[in-house]
């Protein structure tokens, strides 16, 4: 099919084949973990860190997708943007000659500020896999709530750093769910092309998927779901599919091809950092500040509004606080970071024009995981690209898009994996604790149990059909669900309820929620096109009316 008319035009009339969701899986696979490096000096300060007293045009909390969008068409608009990012640079190597920490060796640049690992995959074999790192402001945060981890990218470039580089359009029926105000027709005919552009979202070759060993594993996957009458699909990736032959070729330095993801890749994919942040940066416009995070918004006395910014080192322990003024002020720290934010704000009195529906409909993506142990005679293959690019879509029938998900351990395992999106129907909300000084959020547990029905959907009947069972050992002793975790936290700002319908936060002319948190808690599919598309949407309306 097209890659026009499925990146474009979303995903009637095309070959249903072709464009399913995926999820952006990912384990935290370190059967085989080693040890990391130990020491690296602090990063020194990079040109252009705000300062004190500054006087900003327009300043971006976050330098994830919606952060990113909102910077680049700011500055093509002639408008001064300042980036805020609590996370680092990740532009240096590190005392190994490498950015990014390899997902089978862990070490200080994984986690944000843990001292022991928290992979999403916890066990193997029996054996748990988290290790003891040190304190570092690194790549993956595994935030925890009550009843849910939330994991999410840290840096220049927020979750692109991390993420299965999955770029999915929902189904054009699906958007009425997804989005209910927003016009279809404007975005599949405009900005999901525009942001599919904006982040170089390729295809791979079907014909080299079909026999390349990397995709064994997910050809595995579609020999079980086609067995059991399941549409298989191939679906859309950031990462340059060019690249990964060469990789396999073994003309380049490998990355997909060398179990690289969830701690960043080395090479090969297409992070914000090389697509919209890079022609952000090359407008001359646009300066960030890494290792800062913004802490407090409140009106300003001679108009614009009063930032309240804390300065990390490394070991996350503030060095400076920074006061400056901006007229306007983007959210787009993520959907948990913005709601946090703005739920703090409200509730301490220093934005109280918002409404109350501010940090209300926050959802899952309905994501859980889960893994089947196949026969000996059916290996997945040692070798396997830690890029996902198919699953297995029965959301019309059951509520579930399985992604074919890698277990890139460097050995055969014989282990099918998926992470699912799930229709469920749960949403919870952020809340200011005053006794504690934290933001909590009202997610349970218990709210899981629509996802694994749903995914039990798809593997109940795979495994019957193969005679096959669930894998027991990789999230704790006799466990077969990992439903204690998303990577796709949406919603907290919902778009037409804490916002206006293009992103304006109510009672405060000047800011903007424009990331996640508008999502009202799924999009059917991996999230990142859908924020990109929403944002390209947003900013052109506020662009052409508010400056
Ligand atoms: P996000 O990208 O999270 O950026 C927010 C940024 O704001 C971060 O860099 C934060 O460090 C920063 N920040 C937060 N609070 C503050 C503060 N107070 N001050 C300054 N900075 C702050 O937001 N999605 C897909 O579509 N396909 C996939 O294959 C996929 N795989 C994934 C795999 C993993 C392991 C994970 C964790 C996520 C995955 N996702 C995937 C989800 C995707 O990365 C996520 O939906 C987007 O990154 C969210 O974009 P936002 O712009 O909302």
């Amino acid at each position: 099919m097209g890659a026009k008319s499925e990146r474009g035009e979303g995903l009637t009339g095309v070959s249903r084949r072709r464009f399913v969701a995926g999820t952006g899986s990912l384990l935290g696979v370190a059967a085989l973990a080693g040890h990391g490096v130990a020491t690296r000096a602090a990063a020194a300060p990079a040109a252009g860190v705000i300062e004190s007293g500054a006087q900003i045009p327009a300043l971006v909390i976050g330098t994830g997708y919606g952060g990113s969008v909102a910077a680049l068409r700011l500055a093509q608009a002639g408008v001064e943007v300042h980036m805020v990012e609590m996370g680092m640079a990740w532009d240096a190597a590190d005392s190994d000659g490498k950015i990014f920490a390899n997902t089978t060796r862990p070490d200080r640049r994984s986690y944000w500020l843990r001292t022991r690992t928290k992979q999403p995959l916890s066990n193997f074999l029996g054996f748990p896999l988290d290790k003891a790192v040190p304190r570092y402001t690194g790549i993956l945060d595994a935030e925890d709530f009550s009843g849910i981890t939330v994991y999410q990218g840290r840096g220049v470039g927020g979750g692109s750093l991390v993420n299965g580089g999955m770029a999915v359009t929902p189904r054009r029926e699906r958007l009425g769910a997804v989005l209910p105000t927003v016009s279809a027709e404007e975005m599949y005919g405009v900005y999901y092309p525009r942001a599919n552009a904006g982040l170089g979202v390729n295809e791979i070759d079907p014909s080299w998927w079909d026999s390349t060993d990397c995709y064994q594993y997910a050809r595995v996957g579609r020999r079980h779901a086609e067995r059991s009458g399941f549409p298989f699909v191939l679906v859309p990736n950031v990462y340059d599919f060019a690249y990964m032959r060469q990789e396999e070729a073994g003309t380049v330095p490998k990355s997909a091809l060398a179990a690289e993801i969830l701690y960043g890749n080395n090479h090969g994919k297409k992070s914000l950092q090389k697509t919209y942040l890079a022609r952000a940066r090359a407008t001359g416009k646009v300066s960030i500040s890494p290792l800062h995070k913004v802490t407090s918004v409140a009106p300003a006395a001679g108009g614009g509004y009063t930032v309240v910014i804390e300065q990390l080192d490394t070991g996350g322990v503030r060095t400076a606080t920074k006061t400056v003024t901006a007229g306007k002020v983007f959210f787009a720290a993520g959907s948990v970071g913005t709601s946090k934010l703005l739920t703090k704000l409200r509730a301490t009195g220093a934005l109280p024009g918002l409404n109350a529906e501010t940090g209300k409909g926050w959802g899952d993506n309905g994501n859980v995981m889960c893994g089947r142990a196949n026969h000996l005679w059916d290996p997945t293959g040692s070798l396997q690209s830690s890029m996902p690019t198919a699953g297995i879509d029965n959301w019309d029938a059951g509520g579930a898009f399985a992604e074919v998900a890698p277990l890139p351990t460097g050995i055969e395992t014989f282990a099918s994996f998926y992470l699912s999106i799930t229709n469920n129907p749960h949403r919870a909300e952020f809340t200011w604790n005053a006794s504690t000084g934290a933001v909590e959020l009202s997610w349970q547990r218990s709210w899981k149990q629509p996802s694994i029905e749903a995914a039990k959907t798809i593997f109940d009947k795979i495994n019957k059909k193969e005679g096959t069972i669930y894998r027991t050992d990789l999230f704790g002793l006799s466990k077969i669900w990992g439903d204690h975790l998303t990577y796709h936290p949406l919603g907290g700002a919902v778009l037409g309820k804490a916002t206006d319908n293009y992103g304006r936060l109510h009672g405060h002319p000047g800011l903007y929620a424009i990331d996640g948190s508008l999502i009202p808690g799924n999009t059917t599919v991996n999230p990142f096109v859908t924020i990109t598309a929403l944002a390209e949407r947003n900013i052109e309306q506020i662009i052409a009316t508010d400056l």
